[in-house]
């Protein structure tokens, strides 16, 4: 019996490790989002606050126990017939130090917060530019209105420079989040969010919807591609050409599937071709530049991309593309794996 007390202890105590050590490794600034590796002001002054807040909360938590063991043990009944200890009430001194000290650490914790929600809510005036981002089911959209450029799933900055983002829905509420740059702010259908954006070096920054949004809700991800000035300003350029009809052969096919019998035209937008002008989905201009497909949820290469004109709900369950296109709603005018080809051929060819 004993043993097996034992045992089990052993076990809880192996079960409680495991725990601990997987919900710390959460906090490990390794992760790709990891709220404590803020690389940017906007995150910075958030983890700021988190800190000076789990602080404040440390220090009541600590207080508060040892005073409650201290009270339990030092005062507790030692026999049977011991007295009830003086019952006293009332004492002012101690009551005027409990009302002052919980007011001092409210003070403490509201200046940074306030100082906060005022510093991230408004760009700087000297924000480089403003993107429009509006959140779809189950993607993200990107819009440059001072340059002329509309992407999908990945928004690019440059390095140091405070970028104004405005936050649209075009559906269900969905959330923007950037752990290392910035925390989440909700995107809202009729209610336009405001918030900035600043990366203190070039990289890769992963970004994730953080409101449940429907089925695929969890593939709706994206990322923030930070790049010198230099590079950022080659970007834009090479964003602003527009499309022209291939000459290869296939890609000249695919193009034919993509602007008449596939419909891809309804839904997508590829500048340079008067008839690509859809709004459902992503714009498809340089699609082939991109890193990922799917809004994050794997990497652009020709397999995946094929993959995915096959059967894009395999990859996203209930996304608008499988639901509404009429090749994949109605089996009967599906796509042929020739046909497939074609606009592989033609969408890798948008770079
Ligand atoms: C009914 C509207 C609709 C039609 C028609 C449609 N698509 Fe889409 N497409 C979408 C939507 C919506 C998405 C985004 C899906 C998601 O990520 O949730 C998408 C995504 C894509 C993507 C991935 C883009 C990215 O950046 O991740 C490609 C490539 C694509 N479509 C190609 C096509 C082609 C080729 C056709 C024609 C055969 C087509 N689509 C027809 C709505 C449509
Ligand atoms: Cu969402």
């Amino acid at each position: 019996m004993l043993n097996m007390i034992r045992g089990s202890r052993r076990q809880i105590y192996l079960l409680l490790t495991v725990l601990l050590v997987t919900l710390l490794s959460a906090c490990s600034k390794e992760s790709p989002q990891s709220t404590f590796d803020a690389l940017g002001p906007v995150s910075q002054s958030q983890l700021t606050i988190l800190w000076v807040i789990l602080g404040a909360g440390a220090f009541v938590f600590v207080l508060v126990f040892a005073l409650l063991i201290f009270a339990t043990i030092r005062y507790r009944r030692k026999s049977d017939d011991e007295a009830d200890p003086p019952q006293i009430h009332g004492n002012n001194k101690l009551e005027i130090a409990w009302t002052i000290a919980p007011a001092i650490i409210l003070i403490i914790v509201a200046v940074p917060t306030v100082r906060g929600i005022f510093f991230d809510a408004n760009p700087p005036d000297d924000a480089a530019f403003t993107v429009e981002a509006t959140g779809h089911q189950w993607w993200f959209e990107f819009e440059y209105p001072e340059q002329g450029i509309v992407t999908a799933n990945e928004l690019h900055i440059p390095v140091n420079q405070a970028v104004a983002v405005n936050l649209y829905s075009v559906d269900v509420i969905h959330s923007f989040w950037v752990p290392k740059l910035a925390g989440k702010l909700d995107m809202v259908p009729g209610n336009e969010n405001h918030m900035w954006l600043e990366a203190d070096e070039p990289g890769v920054y992963f970004g994730q919807c953080a409101e449940f949004c429907g089925e695929s809700h969890a593939k709706m991800r994206f990322r923030v591609v930070v790049h010198t000035q230099a590079d950022f300003d080659a970007w834009v350029i090479a964003q602003k050409q527009l499309a022209a009809i291939p000459t290869d052969p296939l890609a000249k096919e695919g193009y034919d599937l993509f602007i008449g019998q596939a419909q891809c035209w309804a839904c997508h937008t590829i500048d340079g071709f008067q008839r690509a002008r859809g709004s459902v989905g992503p714009n498809l201009s340089h699609v082939a530049s991109r890193m990922q497909l799917g809004a994050g949820i794997m990497d652009n290469t020709q397999e995946n991309l094929r993959a995915w004109l096959e059967d894009p709900n395999s990859f996203k369950p209930g996304n608008v593309m499988s639901r509404d296109a009429v090749v994949y709603a109605d089996p009967s005018k599906g796509l042929s794996e020739p046909q497939i080809s074609a606009l592989v051929a033609f969408l890798r060819s948008l770079d």
